[in-house]
């Protein structure tokens, strides 16, 4: 056999420069770089294979400040380019392997490919304990690393270089593959890292893992045709799936041609431009006034691409029609059939080309052989059209004036800062964000013209992953203006990739909304009856004990300063306008600090979200908000079981008797 002795770093290096995915005929580099921090779990190792083979075989290493922050980086970049492509990360042993933990999470909630390399501790145990090494009693191969099995999708230790021959094309299928997709962690012994091997040539071959597209199944097609074709209130719920299969225009085709209402999640945002006329906006806990009224009496929910979260089924109220029933289009069959769907396991744009295709035919048959009626279906009713219409009207217009600014002399409201950031980038900006009050509010408020310019992370919704978010998009479409919304709470958690973007030249537009706390989780602790308690930024006062003394100033615009950052302060309308300006014409990161008045909140519409209440308390307003929830919790429905008297209804043509 050919070989080639290398080390095991060193064979890693070759192999991942030289794998490739293909979709649609694009062929694209499928692990185009590495986010590195080094220790001595893979200074030696993979680190010295990055140095002496990275600029020939083309695989650039980038030097983070936070290992948390390289892997939401890696995430980013893979759901800014949909999921065809990711980068790997390499940390030390111990701590710095652990800390991509979290980051870790998120990638597999969101279902998104990330490659961990995580350095673990001597494979030969001549050294025991290494430092940074956790020393389990009982268990002598357990290592900070097995934390990541219950949130990796594939996990494999290498304990002797060989192994790699068999690891590393599971990991490749499982990264490429869009149903088993998110983070693929391969533990690399510190040892084992820079031990040599004979490996054969053919490893280091160019290799193209074609990404799939799995085509649904004639039978549930057709059925779910023919419930299309008899519900009177349909409404089609867009979720990440419809951006990463690219199933933008065979949405809008699909809603085009039969008059089917298109309601958003925060990962399928954008998947139709926000003034597409079937383009009804989002739905569920942060929903808004058309999606959630649709949603609400729909008989009919077709579900595409979508994880079905409690932030878009409202808690499992968002759906109150007494027979609804649902129809599951989604490549992972896992989420397919959530909510007791009928499911369509398929991709999301070639699913929705063969539902077009089955409800446009004539004559269709339905499901169960009852023959459907013999013209082609021509869509919803003109009564519902007609709903749809006022329902999109009376709901843009609303957005309008939220984002309408009332007090221009500042501080600016949340809602205020939106609309004149949207309005200064325009809808083809990428927007980030992750957590606090704004995910919400961009939901809402954003205005954004194709799939890729609205990057909210809301499956995880990490504080951290704003400005990391920044980096992995900047990444993937240099070309693109980015602005990345973050809280004063997530900049003060993770703000030093800012470092990494002065030294990447990578240029960029950060607002940081300086609300003085954690004011998403302060309004929902009043609103769970609880006063306010350790949400704010405030210090500690003498005569309390808690902390609700004077609010902690804090210099944001020094502290990006510092950094590199080109830092500016926006205190009013003008002002924002002015350092947006300036933000936009910068060759480096820039960060705007503008302070905001936390109680100028932007309402919900008719959305619910179950945060369990306090059972027994000796505060009346804790006893009030309980019974509240009590009330609010009666509307929500298990749609799991089936709508009533559904196993009634169509059954199969012919049954097989069971054996006797
Ligand atoms: C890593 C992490 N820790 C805790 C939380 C829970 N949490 C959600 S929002 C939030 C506060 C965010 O504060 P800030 O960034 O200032 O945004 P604001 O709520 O003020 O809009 C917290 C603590 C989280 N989402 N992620
Ligand atoms: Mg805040």
């Amino acid at each position: 056999m050919d070989t080639i002795r290398l080390t095991v770093g060193q064979a890693l290096v070759r192999f991942l420069a030289a794998q490739w995915t293909e979709r649609d005929g694009v062929r694209r580099r499928a692990i185009p770089g590495v986010w590195a921090i080094f220790g001595h779990g893979n200074v030696a190792g993979l680190g010295q294979a990055l140095e002496e083979l990275g600029d020939e075989v083309n695989l650039p290493t980038y030097r983070a400040q936070n290992e948390q922050a390289m892997v939401h980086a890696a995430a980013a970049y893979a759901r800014h380019a949909d999921r065809l492509a990711t980068f790997a990360c390499t940390a030390s042993i111990g701590p710095g392997s652990a800390n991509m933990l979290t980051a870790a999470a998120g990638a597999t909630v969101n279902r998104l490919p990330v490659l961990l390399l995580a350095s673990d501790l001597f494979a030969n145990r001549r050294v025991d304990p290494v430092l940074q090494q956790l020393e389990h009693p009982l268990e002598h191969d357990v290592s900070v690393n097995d934390a990541f099995r219950p949130v990796a999708r594939f996990f494999a230790r290498v304990h002797r270089p060989e192994q790699l021959l068999a690891a590393l094309p599971e990991a490749m299928r499982v990264l490429t593959d869009p149903a088993e997709t998110g983070a693929v962690v391969l533990a690399l012994p510190e040892d084992v890292q820079a031990e040599a091997y004979d490996w054969p040539r053919a490893l280091f071959a160019p290799r193209t893992w074609r990404v799939r597209r799995p085509p649904p199944e004639p039978g549930a097609v057709a059925e779910a045709a023919s419930w299309l074709r008899g519900a009177s209130r349909p409404v089609i719920v867009a979720g990440g799936g419809v951006v990463y299969s690219g199933a933008g225009r065979a949405l809008a085709a699909f809603a085009e041609r039969f008059s089917l209402p298109v309601v958003a999640t925060q990962a399928g945002k954008g998947a139709l431009p926000w003034d597409h006329p079937m383009n009804l906006g989002p739905v569920g806990a942060n929903g808004g006034s058309a999606g959630n009224a649709v949603a609400r009496d729909a008989d009919l929910v077709l579900a595409v691409g979508t994880r079905l979260s409690d932030f878009t089924t409202a808690s499992m109220t968002a759906f109150q029609h007494p027979q609804v029933r649902f129809v599951g289009l989604n490549v992972a069959a896992f989420d397919a059939h959530k909510l007791g769907a009928l499911a369509l396991v398929a991709d999301a744009r070639d699913g929705l080309a063969a539902l077009h295709a089955a409800l446009a035919a004539a004559g269709t048959t339905a499901a169960g052989g009852a023959p459907a009626a013999g013209t082609a279906f021509a869509g919803t009713c003109s009564a519902y059209r007609a709903e749809i219409a006022d329902l999109k009207h009376a709901w843009d217009a609303t957005v309008d004036d939220l984002r309408r600014v009332r007090q221009p002399d500042g501080p600016l409201a949340q809602a205020e800062v939106m609309g004149l950031v949207n309005d200064a980038v325009g809808d083809e900006a990428v927007v980030i964000n992750a957590a606090g009050t704004m995910p919400g509010d961009l939901l809402k408020l954003w205005r954004s013209r194709d799939p890729r310019s609205y990057h909210v992370e809301y499956g995880f919704s990490c504080m951290g992953y704003e400005i990391p978010a920044g980096l992995g998009v900047k990444l993937a479409e240099p070309t693109r203006e980015v602005v990345v919304f973050i809280g004063d709470g997530s900049y003060l958690m993770l703000n030093s990739e800012i470092v990494t973007a002065v030294a990447e030249g990578l240029a960029f537009t950060i607002v940081l909304v300086d609300n003085q706390g954690f004011q998403s989780i302060h309004g929902l602790q009043r609103a769970v009856g609880v006063g306010s308690f350790a949400n704010e930024r405030r210090a500690r006062d003498a005569s309390s004990r808690r902390l609700d003394g004077p609010v902690v100033r804090v210099d944001f615009v020094r502290h990006a300063e510092a950094m590199g950052a080109l830092a500016l302060y926006a205190a009013d309308e003008a002002g924002l306008r002015r350092a947006l300006e300036a933000a936009r014409q910068s060759q480096r990161v820039a960060v705007i600090v503008v302070p905001t008045d936390p109680e100028r909140r932007v309402p919900a519409f008719d959305g619910w979200w179950d945060v369990p209440v306090a059972e027994v308390s000796g505060s009346g307003g804790v006893r009030e908000a309980r019974d509240a929830y009590e009330g609010a919790a009666r509307r929500q429905r298990e749609y799991r079981a089936g709508p009533p008297g559904s196993a009634a209804a169509a059954g199969p043509a012919h049954e097989e008797e069971a054996g006797t």
